[in-house]
């Protein structure tokens, strides 16, 4: 490894131990940006790598809240505001018991490079809490939502900080936290994406992050001279990007085969139609329910429960194309080798990391199509930042106009990761173009704006 990004890691790993998830996204990035580091020298002399991996700022602040039996309970809320080279802080807010600093410092650099890409200007930002909504009465998401923004208002803002939505966070939440903001403010102003349509929101956020990682893979494949029609598709995950995933290989003409929650996941051989999706947004979006129900309603499904085997044999299923949507490192080496032993064509990284270090290594020097989730997932970002632009003029766009261009940005990032890679002698590694190209943009604005 070129002495810089050698000894720039063992810098970062000693001042961030336990955790790592953070340190694997920083190895990740900077071990595939070495080509530029040899390039341009003077990045060491400023610094770049030790700088972007250390965030502008944390906020760590007390959620209180009193759930339905009156007795008080006590959350973490966070937020990770990364960096604000190229644009206000961005990113969206996860709420998942599993959640501490060290995995919303993770999720924050990706955001930083992801939204580099998108073509528009914003930093990158993450935050949540480790709140658990599942099981949790609406009143109760309500008073923690109203009280994790009492907590957050002060440092966010349209033009500092413009939170959205992540795991455990989606419509509902969005609209509580967002009441909530515009309560404590006396401000109806764009400080949040994912907005409703009623309020603020722009068309196309909800499907966004879902037809962009769809839209993605298929840039990827015409590269190949294949189409998506006919493809059988893994996706795992049944929340908001899994569910647009699936909508949008349905209206290509793909074949979903499964989906999945943390509990197990589903197997339907006949393929999930729409009125088998429909049945899935009602019963992850209304009834909140769990993935096995579809085997109960769909006899063609099987279902098998999480966590009975060390690798997860959804990916062990032959198919077409990958696109892991659930979380991070949810798919292996060992998974990998099931993929690759099965001719899979490509993987489109609908969640933030869902492959681990070797699950890469191993699809790449397979020759697999591997579209990494900062540039496959990066579609939910930018049509947040096409929210941003309509609350900025006060304008809603049309629905056509809204997927015109989240399609249009797709096709930029996918050509732009592209050439990046081939013109620094990786042709093919989506992984080194979309680091090196999200870095670059970066980079160089943290170095017009002198050492901050
Ligand atoms: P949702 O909360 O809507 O859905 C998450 C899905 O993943 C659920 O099916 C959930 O199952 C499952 N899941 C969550 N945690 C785990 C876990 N530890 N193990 C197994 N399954 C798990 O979240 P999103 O769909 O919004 O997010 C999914 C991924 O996509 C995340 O990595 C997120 O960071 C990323 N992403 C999201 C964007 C967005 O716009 N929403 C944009 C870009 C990336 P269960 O219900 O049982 O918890
Ligand atoms: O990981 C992501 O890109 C998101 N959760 C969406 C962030 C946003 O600000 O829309």
């Amino acid at each position: 490894m070129a002495g810089y990004v050698a000894r720039a890691l063992e810098r970062i790993e000693e001042r961030n131990p336990h955790e790592p998830e953070f340190q694997q996204a920083v190895r990740e990035a900077y071990t595939s940006i070495e080509p530029v580091l040899d390039e341009r020298p003077h990045y060491e002399e400023a610094r770049i790598l030790e700088r972007l991996a250390e965030p502008e700022r944390v906020i760590v602040f007390r959620v209180p809240w009193v759930d339905d039996s009156a007795a008080v309970q006590v959350n973490r809320g966070y937020r990770v505001q990364m960096n604000s080279a190229i644009g206000p802080y961005k990113g969206g807010l996860r709420f998942h018991p599993s959640v501490y600093l060290g995995l919303l410092k993770f999720l924050a650099f990706e955001q930083v490079l992801k939204n580099s890409l998108t073509t528009l200007p914003m930093g990158g930002a993450k935050g949540g809490s480790d709140f658990d909504p599942k099981g949790r009465s609406n009143s109760e998401v309500r008073r923690f939502c109203q009280s994790f923004m009492t907590g957050l208002w002060r440092h966010i803002g349209q033009f500092t900080d413009i939170p959205a939505g992540d795991i455990g966070v989606g419509s509902r939440e969005i609209g509580y936290l967002f009441g909530q903001y515009k309560r404590l403010t006396n401000e109806f102003s764009g400080a949040i994406t994912g907005k409703g349509f009623g309020w603020g929101g722009s068309l196309v956020r909800p499907e966004a992050t879902g037809y962009g990682a769809v839209y993605f893979a298929e840039e990827m494949l015409r590269t190949r001279s294949e189409s998506i029609e006919k493809k059988r598709c893994l996706v795992s995950g049944s929340g908001n990007v899994a569910q647009y995933t699936v909508e949008k290989l349905i209206d290509l003409g793909a074949v979903p085969l499964t989906m999945s929650d943390s509990s197990g996941f589903v197997h339907d051989p006949d393929g999930i139609d729409r009125e088998k999706l429909a049945f899935v947004l009602d019963l992850k979006n209304r009834r909140r329910g769990r993935i096995a129900e579809y085997a109960e309603r769909y006899r063609s499904a099987t279902y098998t429960p999480a966590g009975r085997t060390d690798s997860n044999p959804l990916w062990a299923i032959p198919a077409d194309l990958a696109f892991p949507s659930a979380t991070q490192n949810e798919l292996d080496g060992k998974d990998a080798a099931h993929l690759v032993g099965n001719g899979i064509l490509a993987v489109t990284e609908g969640a933030n990391m869902p492959t681990t270090a070797d699950g890469v290594h191993l699809l790449r020097t397979a020759g697999v199509l591997f579209g990494p989730g900062k540039a496959a997932n990066a579609g939910g970002v930018t049509v947040s930042g096409l929210e941003m632009v309509q609350d900025s003029v006060r304008r809603q766009w049309s629905r056509e106009r809204v997927d015109e261009e989240l399609r249009a940005v797709m096709a930029e990032i996918h050509s732009n990761v592209r050439a990046t890679a081939e013109r620094y002698g990786r042709p093919g590694d989506y992984v080194a173009g979309a680091n090196i190209a999200g870095f670059k943009k970066v980079a160089d604005a943290m170095l017009d704006e002198a050492v901050l």
